[in-house]
C-alpha cells in the first residue's frame, strides 16, 4: 500500500524558525519519523514538499495516477486560501487526512477556514509533528476497514 505525504509552503523550515509554534524537529527528521512509522505498518510513503500551489495540485493528481491508496496532507497556509487544492483532492476521490502541527482553532480568525477539509475524511490539529503519525494511522485503519 502506497500513501502520499504532502506538505505545503514553508514546512521545509520546520526546526529552523518558530519552534514555539511548530516545534524544533527539522523537516528531514519529520520525514524520517513518518517513514519509520509507515514501514512499521508495512506502508510505502511517498514524500513531497513544495512552496508552490500548482506543484501541490500536480502531486495530488500524481497520487491518483500512480495508484496511491490515500493522502496525508498539511497544506500549510494554502489550507485557508486554496480552492485548487480542494478541487484536486475531490477529483482524485482518494481518502485524504488533513493535518496541522499547530492548534489552528486557537489561532487567528483567518486560520479558521479550511477549504480542503470538505474533501478530507479526517482533520488532526495541535498534536505537533506526532500528528503526522496519527494521520497515517487513521488513514491506514480507514483503508483496512474499506476493504
Ligand atoms: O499548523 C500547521 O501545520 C499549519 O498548517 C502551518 C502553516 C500555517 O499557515 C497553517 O495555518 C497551520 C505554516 C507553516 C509554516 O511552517 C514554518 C515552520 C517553521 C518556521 C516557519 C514556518
Amino acid at each position: 500500500m502506497k500513501i502520499y505525504i504532502i506538505n505545503g509552503p514553508n514546512l521545509n523550515m520546520l526546526g529552523v524558525r518558530e519552534p514555539d509554534k511548530y516545534g524544533s524537529t527539522s523537516y528531514a527528521d519529520v520525514v524520517n519519523m513518518i517513514d519509520g512509522h509507515c514501514k512499521s505498518l508495512g506502508v510505502t510513503p511517498v514524500f513531497y514538499q513544495s512552496n508552490h500551489e500548482g506543484d501541490l495540485v500536480d502531486k495530488i493528481q500524481e497520487a491518483y495516477f500512480e495508484g496511491a491508496s490515500g493522502i496525508v496532507i498539511n497544506p500549510g497556509a494554502y489550507t485557508h486560501t486554496s480552492i485548487a487544492l480542494l478541487d484536486a483532492v475531490s477529483a482524485t476521490r482518494l481518502p485524504t487526512v488533513e493535518i496541522h502541527i499547530s492548534n489552528v482553532e486557537e489561532r487567528e480568525d483567518f486560520r479558521q477556514v479550511s477549504y480542503i477539509r470538505a474533501a478530507c475524511i479526517k482533520t488532526i490539529t495541535g498534536h505537533g509533528v506526532s500528528g503526522y503519525n496519527e494521520a497515517v494511522d487513521f488513514l491506514v485503519n480507514y483503508l483496512k476497514e474499506e476493504k
